[in-house]
């Protein structure tokens, strides 16, 4: 039986980190979880690693698209907030950042971590942003240097 599993430490890597400025009060912590993951867990080196803003969730696809297609980066981790509101708004944001994002992966073949929350509340998103229910930063960050090791494990 052969078994694949990636690791998690990866010195070589280097990581894109696409980030939303909306709700950036939230999304600063969980950038700051992303790198602390990234160079403490993953043993990523500093000048390895790049941060890109744009506006909001919605654009992250698009960011992201445009990492990949610059073949510098071995994974791209996109973070941001989407807090839902009185409106259909919420839908439009949250949906069509998961889904461009998640195309950007599959077309590019490419690790993209998906470290966006998207929650009722500005408390749950608190919550979820380095208190009591972790930090999705972080997570998203070792889900995209285990996900290099996993692709690379597969084609070796
Ligand atoms: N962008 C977010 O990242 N989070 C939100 O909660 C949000 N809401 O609620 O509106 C949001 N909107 C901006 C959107 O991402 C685009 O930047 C904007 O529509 C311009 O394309």
């Amino acid at each position: 039986m052969n078994v694949i599993e990636g690791v998690i430490a990866t010195p070589e890597a280097r990581i894109a980190i696409a980030i939303a400025r909306f709700n950036h009060f939230i999304n600063d912590s969980l950038l700051e979880g992303a790198i602390d993951a990234l160079k403490r867990v993953g043993q990523v080196k500093d000048e390895n690693i790049t941060v890109v803003w744009v506006p909001g969730a919605y654009e992250l696809p698009l960011a992201t698209r445009a990492l990949a297609d610059s073949k510098k980066f071995d994974a791209v981790v996109a973070l941001g907030t989407v807090i839902r509101g009185g409106t259909a708004h919420f839908e439009y944001v949250a949906g069509g950042c998961s889904t461009g994002l998640s195309r950007v992966a599959l077309e590019s073949v490419l690790p993209v971590a998906f470290g966006v929350l998207t929650t009722e509340s500005i408390e749950q998103a608190i919550e979820r942003a380095g208190t009591k229910a972790g930090n999705k930063g972080a997570e998203a960050a070792l889900a995209a240097l285990e996900m290099i090791n996993v692709l690379k494990a597969i084609n070796a």
